[in-house]
């Protein structure tokens, strides 16, 4: 049984949010979502999310291939989550590559490709042009 564990803010979920999330399934028995807060978002990105972390959360739920969703509260918790979660794995998207190499003496740590060219950030800027 590999459990595998994945985070992120997944607003205005788009193609790319799908993509990673299926390849990190395709390497688990169990996949595990982190959400990140309202107020973590705001703290990284000095904005609101366009969806709450309830709708985020519901909305992340839904895949088929996603088994459990918690909400990410700080980005300090990632071993506190790692343990509490028995996880044996943790993947990010390659934007982190490195930035997680600190609990590799827990789990194994697996840095995924982006999709590229999409991006919440660019979808707001595009319809705001339309
Ligand atoms: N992602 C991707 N391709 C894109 C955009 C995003 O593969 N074109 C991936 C990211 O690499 C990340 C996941 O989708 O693994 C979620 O992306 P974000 O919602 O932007 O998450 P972020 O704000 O980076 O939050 O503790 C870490 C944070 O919670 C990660």
């Amino acid at each position: 049984m590999k459990r595998i564990l994945t985070f992120g803010t997944f607003d205005v979920f788009h193609y790319g949010h799908l993509k990673i999330l299926e390849r990190a399934a395709n390497h688990a028995d169990e996949l595990i979502v982190g959400v990140s807060s309202d107020a973590l978002n705001y703290k990284k990105k000095g904005r609101n999310p366009v969806f709450s972390e309830k709708e985020r959360m519901d909305i992340i739920s839904s895949l088929n291939f996603v088994d459990d969703v918690f909400l990410e509260e700080s980005l300090e918790l990632k071993r506190e989550y790692i343990l509490k979660h028995k996880a044996d794995c943790l993947i990010m998207g390659c934007d982190w590559a490195g930035k997680f190499d600190e609990f590799n003496d827990i789990c194994e740590v697996m840095y995924l490709p982006r999709t590229p060219d999409i991006s919440t950030t660019e979808i707001i800027e595009k319809i705001k042009t339309l």
